[in-house]
């Protein structure tokens, strides 16, 4: 099994991290959607290198990939440390993998220290976080933590498949896994993640602790209209669904843009028939809307629903919004995230405590147990985009962070 130094760690961490990124569906670009042949790829890659760290490897009943350090025992508790294997589409390098591939490496160098844990580690690939084919986040961290419902399996993707459908292609069972462990078992979960934001980059910090995490609200918004001749259809009779939808989308923006820090997004529409001679009779659009707080989140979703209704009334088509996640914002643990927090000073000199935007599997296993989120500098806050970068110099003070979170974290444990 590999001890290494810091340095030579971080450095085979930004090697694994290249060489994940090349396990794409996509040639030419990182592409890894919930349960693809490179998903399964990836999972036998990663699987590797935590056998190579001495971990027990299982893959769960959906995907999840799974490495411990030691069976589980009676009197031993367990701590977490893992994020997400799948990407958005084009994606870049580090969102997800970096929480998956920086654990194994602080391993190998806490086994160099001769420094043994008094808790067993369990590191997480979850399989499912982006939401990207089936329009419903943490569908990984859902199965691990026991919170995946029927609702969740019959969920489908653009082709119609659903996800016990997806799952039996893959020999999993479509059931509905029970959770991982007991939040007895557990000291808690910490996941590593680039901030995908630019405060940290703006202050001058490699690092900062994650206070809590926005909430978040994905739907399917479908107008109905009538197809017709684009050519012979007077204006005035048309029932237009492409341009319903184009009137929506624009009063999305509009509400958001004057209630910040709300955001609100349409990052996918489909028009039906999809011929440029021919008028849409339907358009399907994703709509993601985020707060910190529940509430604002809450009233945007209602006036956005109003909104439609009465752009669908005055168009004469049909409207309908269907929920397929919602998330309250969760706060992090006082408790691990001062203990991060004093890592992250004792590190880098000084520390940050902010809010996150963006959702992650955290969300989802805060049902189960405490949660805390290191957030590391990516250069102009670029995420979800080929471009996405963390220098090897933040990559290594990231991993100085989490050792000394562990060493501290075992002294306690000891005491
Ligand atoms: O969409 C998100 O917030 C995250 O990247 N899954
Ligand atoms: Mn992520
Ligand atoms: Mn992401």
């Amino acid at each position: 099994m590999p001890t290494s130094s810091l340095a030579q760690a971080a450095a085979a961490l930004s090697r694994r991290l290249d060489a994940l990124s090349k396990v794409s569906d996509d040639a030419g670009a990182t592409t890894r959607t919930f349960l693809s042949p490179a998903m399964r790829r990836a999972n036998a890659l990663v699987g590797g290198w935590m056998r190579e760290s001495g971990l027990d490897v299982r893959e769960d009943a959906v995907g999840n990939l799974i490495g411990r350090t030691q069976p589980q025992s009676a009197g031993v508790k367990t701590l977490l440390l893992g994020s997400h294997l799948d990407t958005v589409k084009d994606a870049g390098r580090f969102d997800g993998t970096l929480g998956v591939l920086l654990p194994l490496a602080a391993l190998d160098v806490l086994r160099g220290r001769g420094l043994s844990l008094p808790f067993a580690v369990e590191v997480l690939g979850f399989s499912e976080e982006e939401g990207v084919r089936f329009s419903s986040a943490y569908l990984g961290s859902k199965g691990y933590t026991g919170r995946l419902r029927k609702s969740d399996l019959t969920l489908s993707d653009p082709e119609g498949v659903t996800v016990a459908e997806a799952l039996k292609v893959l020999g999993f069972p479509a059931a509905l896994p029970a959770a991982a462990h007991a939040p007895s078992d557990l000291l808690g979960y910490l996941e590593v993640h680039i901030e995908q934001g630019p405060v940290l980059e703006d202050r001058g910090l490699p690092a900062g602790v994650v206070s809590a995490i926005a909430g978040q609200t994905r739907g399917k918004v479908v107008f109905t209209g009538e197809a017709g001749h684009a050519g012979a259809t007077p204006m005035g009779l048309r029932r237009d669904a492409l341009a319903g939808a184009a009137e929506f989308i624009m009063e999305v923006e509009a509400y958001a843009r004057t209630r910040t820090p709300l955001v609100a997004t349409v990052g996918r529409i489909a028009a039906h028939p999809g011929a440029s001679n021919v008028i849409a009779g339907s358009a399907e659009l994703t709509l993601d809307v985020r707060h910190p707080a529940d509430a604002p989140r809450r009233a945007a979703l209602r006036h956005l629903l109003g909104a439609g209704r009465s752009i669908a009334r005055r168009r004469r088509l049909g409207f309908s919004l269907a929920i397929t996640q919602d998330n309250g914002a969760v706060a992090c643990s006082r408790e691990l995230s001062a203990l991060l927090g004093e890592s992250v000073r004792a590190r880098q000199g000084s520390t940050l405590s902010l809010p996150s935007g963006a959702g992650h599997d955290a969300v989802i296993v805060s049902s189960l147990t405490p949660v805390a989120m290191l957030f590391v500098r990516c250069r102009r806050g670029l995420s979800h985009h080929p471009d996405e970068f963390v220098k090897k110099s933040d990559l290594k003070a990231a991993l100085g962070i989490v050792v000394d979170f562990l060493e501290r974290l075992a002294a306690r444990t000891s005491a």
